[in-house]
């Protein structure tokens, strides 16, 4: 069954000019990508995006990354859209990510790690009406 998830590039892949690289890799590893925007979340809006994570170490951190600068934000559609984003990710931080992975390519530490996937269903149904409403899915 088609699958969507939320795909982040990050404000330090944006930076550093790697989208075009990224997005190329997602269309060859058979992603569609259905709705596309680039943004600049301010602090308020990525602590309501990372809500999940509030009570983490890393939350105050994390959004003031997340809202340094532009992210290119996607809808991606795919069999089995969800894990199959998620292992081309590759491991949270990207020391530990496989070779291949876009974090072991482009991500710098554990923070600052280039990519964000939706992690569930539930995630998913979360993220994408956070960016996106119906119309602009096409
Ligand atoms: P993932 O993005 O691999 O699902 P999560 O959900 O555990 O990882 O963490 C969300 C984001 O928080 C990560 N993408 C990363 O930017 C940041 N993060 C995760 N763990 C740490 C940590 N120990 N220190 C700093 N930032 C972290």
């Amino acid at each position: 069954m088609l699958e969507r998830t939320l795909a982040i590039i990050k404000p330090d892949a944006v930076a550093s000019k790697n989208a075009g690289k990224i997005i190329d890799m997602l269309e060859s590893n058979g992603f569609s990508i259905i709705g596309m925007k680039k943004a600049h979340l301010t602090k308020e809006q990525a602590k309501k995006f990372y809500i999940v994570h509030k009570e983490r170490p890393f939350y105050d951190s994390l959004t003031t990354f997340m809202s340094e600068g532009p992210i290119i934000v996607m809808v991606l559609e795919k069999e089995n859209a969800i894990e199959d984003y998620r292992k081309l990710m590759g491991a949270t931080n990207p020391e530990e990510a496989e070779e291949g992975t876009i974090r072991k390519m482009f991500g710098t530490n554990i923070e600052r790690n280039a990519v964000h996937g939706s992690d569930s269903k539930e995630s998913a149904n979360f993220e994408i009406p956070f960016f996106f409403n119906e119309l602009e899915l096409v």
